[in-house]
């Protein structure tokens, strides 16, 4: 059923030509308004933290309304980074699947079980998970163990896709080989954390997860179409 959902995210990225998203990471509205229109031709979706909505002063519908007109109907990822047991997560992700969200990013540390929760109230809403299997973060404690093992699972499940960063491409082409090449990686770290659009997608990235490089460039359009262009050809034709 996640590989569904895969279907439908690649056929929405192929259908606008990218496999870049934009993390409307601003305070400021007006800003994320005007960043996302003005990129919507280069991006393939957009991903969000749940806080957003009300910092706009939104309900979650209204603002995945407000995303999806000013981004010409992209898909909006919540970026929630559930991570609690079974129960507990199932009613995190029914919550937010209600409210529209068209899929989730949840953590892989709390074992099968609880990201199986995760993936079965998606299944039964037709959205999609992906799993975050190690981050970008300056000393995080994904040891190289704990990210195999999150990888095994994001296979065992067949989510959709995993998250994994965009700045340490060992870990990136790690996780490639044990997930297999379905299984579709989007990956954050790259401009303001260090990591390399291109070298990323050479170590089995799909789609480029980016924040402060394009919301804090003088030029949004041309940074995102020139990344855009960088991230071409990290779907291969399936
Ligand atoms: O491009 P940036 O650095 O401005 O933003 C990166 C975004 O990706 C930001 O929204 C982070 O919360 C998110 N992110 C990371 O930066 N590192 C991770 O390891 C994981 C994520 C993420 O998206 O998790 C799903």
């Amino acid at each position: 059923m996640q590989a569904e959902y895969r279907k439908v995210f690649l056929q929405n990225a192929m259908s606008r030509d990218s496999t870049l998203i934009l993390a409307v990471d601003t305070a400021d509205w007006k800003k994320a308004q005007r960043v996302l229109s003005e990129s919507a031709k280069n991006i393939a979706a957009v991903k969000v933290h749940p806080e957003y909505a009300d910092i706009w002063g939104f309900s979650h519908e209204n603002a995945i309304g407000a995303l999806k007109r000013a981004g010409d109907g992209v898909p909006v990822i919540l970026d929630a980074k559930i991570a609690d047991i079974e129960k507990s997560n199932a009613m995190k992700a029914e919550y937010y699947f209600t409210k529209g969200y068209d899929a989730i990013i949840c953590h892989g540390f709390q074992g099968e079980k609880a990201v199986e929760a995760v993936v079965s109230s998606a299944n039964k809403m037709g959205k999609g998970v992906f799993l975050l299997t190690a981050m970008t973060s300056p000393g995080h404690l994904f040891k190289k163990e704990v990210t195999e093992e999150i990888a095994q699972i994001a296979k065992k499940l067949d989510v959709a896709g995993v998250i994994a960063p965009g700045n340490q491409y060992d870990l990136l082409s790690m996780v490639r080989k044990l997930i297999g090449e379905d299984i579709l990686i989007l990956s954050p770290g790259i401009g303001a954390q260090g990591g390399d659009a291109g070298k990323a997608f050479r170590a089995g990235s799909n789609f480029a997860i980016v924040g402060r490089g394009i919301l804090d460039s003088a030029n949004p359009k041309e940074e995102s179409r020139k990344l855009r262009e960088i991230m071409r050809g990290s779907i291969p034709a399936r």
